[in-house]
């Protein structure tokens, strides 16, 4: 048996049922000869963000796998790596390496050396033998503590040479942490002498699944909850105390509670400080949980800190709670009360644009029918970089845990594309749909032919506003001499060229119809594009 098979086989047994890839790399072939599905992309970075969905849709019960070759491939690969790293992703990626006489010769690209920061586990494997050790560590690190890339090198010949004895390989285990006891005592009363607490959920409540911690926590504080762009759809965005996601946009309820809070108790967070985040204020006392020691205390300054996987650190509180609470304080219908005037408010001020029956379409009203057409309990959303992802985040009103892939801890533009396909793989039965510009589809759009032949039938819908619209403000100049922000194209036209279907729409009325076709078209099988033509528009949620 040759280390490439033995490799197919190690993956086998922790459970991988598809591998993604680009040739040439041996690994490949040797899984379809182990009835692993191979499913081979059109460019590295793509089939990085599908194995990406696989891991963040699944919470990390399926951890992605990715395989391609030395030199190029693995150039190629590196903006898909960094993405998983920034937003804290756990995939298994397995480059293939120059042979061995040649790993460290100038001008070879070495992954051991140039992934050392995008990863946080980065190894090269020198020895058939050390195969399997090497594997294990890669899916222990991704299973357990801080998700984020691991990444094992193999050079070709090592992929090549014969596997020496018996493969004796189990699956690696999945742990978790929890706080310190001592810790949560002090939390819990600084919670519950809070005035007007405020909960900010991360994507570690995703990860630890803590949904229902989350809410129990929400409903005995009666206090209000917000998340990151990660962490959206932690908590139902129906709930009477949801404020909706925070980001570069956001609603004037989250504004205004934000703002008025006492104490912030940040869940599963980094509390990193990014465009695409809340700007937290200062004042208020801070309290984080968090599963990686790095993140805390990072950058907004804390007073309370609990170390552990988020569903460990909502029961220890939750447990203290109960006990120190031994009747409701009757807040919630005063808070609820709160934050629906504002959301009121906000709806009004909203409305125009939501509704809007202008043409060209308004992303908000594309937006907005979209998410009123669709199953949303059954529905998986991403955004992408730019414009779409500010006009849907705060609009898009999650019902149930992980319906959204929010992401932004770096902006890749693009990206959207192969989280939708992921997410599908992931979940055949669930819509996937994946909202971007017309300048994040010239990244990564050839995809479409990746997933009409593998049979993914993702529903894409493009905002075309033949424009980089977002950089309208501050490319002013550029545009007006030398027209730098335009861009062109027919994307239907493109999609029905790859085998996908594809409608271009610019009549309000044919909105919510396109959908309703777009929508049956992947329910028989195939992956669709609907391009609407969408105005300019740079006007955002954002309140002051
Ligand atoms: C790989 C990459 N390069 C550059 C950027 C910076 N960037 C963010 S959004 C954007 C333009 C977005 O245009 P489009 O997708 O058409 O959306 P619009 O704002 O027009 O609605 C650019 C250049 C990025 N996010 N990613
Ligand atoms: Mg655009």
């Amino acid at each position: 048996m040759k280390v490439a098979r033995a490799i197919a086989e190690m993956l086998k047994r922790e459970g991988v049922k598809f591998l993604v890839g680009y040739p040439v790399n041996p690994i490949i072939e040797a899984c379809a000869e182990a009835d692993i599905r191979t499913i081979i992309v059109r460019q590295e970075r793509t089939g990085l963000h599908m194995v990406d969905a696989v891991s963040r849709t699944t919470c990390g019960d399926t951890i992605g796998v990715f395989a391609m070759q030395h030199g190029p491939g693995t150039e190629n690969a590196f903006g898909g790596v960094a993405q998983a790293y920034g937003d804290s992703v756990p995939i298994v990626v397995l480059p293939g390496g120059y042979p061995r006489d040649k790993t460290n010769v100038d001008p070879n690209f070495s992954a051991l050396l140039n992934f050392q920061h995008v990863t946080k586990w980065c190894e090269q494997v020198t020895l058939p033998q050390a195969a399997p050790d090497a594997i294990r560590r890669a899916f222990t690190q991704a299973r357990n503590g801080r998700p984020r890339p691991a990444l094992v090198e193999f050079p070709i010949d090592v992929l090549n040479a014969e596997f020496p004895g018996e493969l004796n390989y189990r699956a690696a285990p999945r742990t978790r942490s929890g706080p310190d006891p001592v810790a949560v005592k002090e939390v819990v009363k600084v919670l519950l002498a809070a005035k007007r607490p405020l909960l900010y959920a991360g994507q570690g409540v995703h990860y630890a699944r803590a949904y229902p911690q989350l809410r129990e926590l929400a409903e005995l504080l009666e206090a209000p909850v917000t998340t990151s762009l990660q962490g959206k759809s932690a908590f139902p965005e129906s709930h009477p105390l949801s404020l909706g996601s925070g980001g570069r946009s956001y609603s004037k309820q989250l504004h205004h509670f934000l703002h008025a809070a006492d104490v912030i108790f940040g869940i599963g967070c980094s509390f990193s400080v990014t465009n695409y985040g809340l700007s937290m204020p200062k004042g208020p006392v801070y309290i984080q949980a968090t599963l990686d020691p790095l993140d805390l205390n990072k950058e907004v300054p804390i007073d309370h800190g609990l170390v552990g996987d988020a569903a460990l650190v909502l029961d220890a509180v939750l447990a203290e709670v109960r006990a120190s609470l031994k009747k409701p304080r009757g807040r919630q219908a005063e808070v609820a009360k709160e934050i629906a005037a504002r959301k009121a408010e906000w709806m009004a001020e909203w409305q125009p644009k939501l509704v809007n029956a202008g043409k060209p379409l308004s992303p908000y009203r594309v937006i907005w029918d979209l998410m009123h057409t669709v199953d949303r309990a059954n529905t998986i959303v991403t955004h992408d970089a730019g414009s779409p992802r500010d006009q849907i985040s705060p609009f898009w009103e999650c019902t149930h845990p992980m319906t959204y892939i929010g992401w932004g801890k770096t902006t890749q533009l693009g990206y959207g594309l192969g989280l939708a396909m992921g997410a599908k793989l992931a979940h055949p039965d669930k819509l996937c749909i994946n909202v971007w510009g017309d300048a994040a589809i010239g990244f990564t759009g050839m995809d479409f032919e990746t997933a009409a032949r593998e049979r993914i039938p993702i529903l894409s819908v493009l905002l075309n506003n033949f424009s980089m619209a977002i950089e309208l403000k501050v490319m002013a100049v550029a545009t007006e001499k030398y027209r730098s922000t335009d861009i062109s194209g027919h994307y239907a036209d493109f999609a029905r060229s790859l085998g996908c279907h594809g409608e271009r729409i610019t009549e309000p009325g044919e909105i919510v119809p396109a959908i309703r076709r777009g929508i049956a078209q992947t329910q028989a099988g195939k992956p669709v594009l609907l391009e609407f033509i969408t105005d300019k528009e740079t006007e955002i949620s954002t309140y002051k």
